[in-house]
């Protein structure tokens, strides 16, 4: 039997075993077995090559995947939000093809790209998905695009879970250090609904013989499942509600609590507000970079993430900064007063003014 058959056959037995405490393990067993199947199948189109001359580089500070049914109007988002041109309305769902584009915005380079095989039964390996999946999950954010008159918003997450992406939270607080023996010991600070047994039946059936668990929240058997395998990806999502202008202001009303927006690729309506929506919950900040007495430059930002520090800095500016700086200087939000004084490990924040004293060599 295949690897398709035999996950196929083990969705069928889950989904016929009832849900109660009573099948508990067994449903646990059935899905760690589902799940690492779908592990070895995506290893080994990876190992065929299946995905060469695929792979979409990631470009720029970030990367967006756009997510979404056809013809829901992806590609002309794309091309109002980038300096993309791409065709319009032609395109199948089953077009291999992920175009990219990049979005300046508030001197950071997004690149987004429009990924339209994802819909549509990608995640079951139908579409050419592994490699449409290869590519959503070098993604920092998912922008799923959703059509007014037809929604399926519903598919789209159900697909998007399948292809082992988890959007809008946070990566299981779990921690597993392998031993070489003593078994399994699973210890936790809360109160767990997991049963013992069931985890370590889990653990042992994806390799950890001898392990020291230790868990952090009380999670439930998919997400601990989640916590076992490597191939998830955890990010950030924005949804939104495409051709705003052929709705009429009631019905206008009435999607706006349905999505984080509501945009118009056509006429161009709140996709400022986009833009600002996806550079926010990409969590990107910008650093002015100055020198000693000149003005800092705020047309060039330096792009980092959120929490990161003069340290981290140092390592995304080109040349050998870390090894000759000595100390910095902050002006902005993070700084208690202005020029405030700061080592490698001072945390920076969004609209910082940065200077730097570095060692002449
Ligand atoms: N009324 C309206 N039509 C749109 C809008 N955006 C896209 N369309 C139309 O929807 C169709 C599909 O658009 P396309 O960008 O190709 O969708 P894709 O398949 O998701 O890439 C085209 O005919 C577009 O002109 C919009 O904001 N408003
Ligand atoms: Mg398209």
């Amino acid at each position: 039997m295949g690897i398709d058959d035999r996950i196929q056959n083990l969705e069928e037995k889950l989904q016929k075993t009832p849900v109660n405490k009573a099948t508990e393990k067994e449903r646990g067993r059935l899905k760690a077995q589902i799940a690492q199947l779908k592990e070895e199948k995506e290893k080994k189109q990876k190992g065929t090559g299946e995905t060469s001359g695929y792979a979409v580089e990631t470009h720029g500070d970030a990367t967006v995947a756009l997510v979404g049914f056809p013809s829901v109007g992806k590609s002309t988002l794309l091309n109002r939000l980038t300096n993309a041109e791409v065709d319009t309305g032609a395109y199948e769902f089953t077009t291999l093809e992920v175009n990219p584009g990049m979005m300046k915005h508030k001197g950071a380079n997004i690149q987004i790209l429009d990924v339209p095989g994802l819909i549509g039964g990608a995640a079951d390996g139908r579409g050419g998905g592994s490699q449409v999946l290869s590519v959503v999950r070098n993604a920092d954010l998912l922008l799923i695009v959703l059509d007014p008159e037809e929604m399926r918003y519903e598919e789209i997450t159900d697909e998007v879970y399948k292809a082992g992406l988890r959007t809008n939270t946070e990566p299981p607080r779990m921690k597993i250090e392998k031993k070489d023996r003593g078994g399994i010991s699973v210890s936790s600070t809360e109160d767990l609904e997991l049963d013992e047994e069931t985890m370590k039946n889990l653990l042992r059936q994806n390799g950890y013989g001898n392990a020291e668990v230790i868990i952090r929240e009380n999670m439930d058997l998919d997400r601990f499942i989640d916590a076992l395998m490597d191939n998830r990806k955890y990010l950030p999502s924005v949804e939104v509600i495409n051709k705003a202008d052929s709705l009429d202001g009631s019905r206008r009303s009435e999607l706006e609590d349905e999505c984080d927006l509501m945009v118009s690729a056509e006429t161009g309506q709140n996709l400022d507000e986009l833009r600002n929506m996806i550079f926010e919950n990409l969590g990107l900040i910008r650093i002015y970079m100055k020198e000693k007495g000149e003005n800092p430059d705020r047309d060039d930002p330096l792009i980092l993430e959120r929490d990161s520090t003069v340290g981290d800095a140092l390592e995304k500016l080109p040349g050998d900064m870390k090894d000759r700086f000595k100390d910095a200087r902050v002006t902005g939000p993070s700084s208690k007063f202005p020029d405030q004084k700061v080592s490698e490990a001072h945390v920076l924040e969004d609209e910082d003014v940065l200077q730097l004293n570095l060692r002449h060599i």
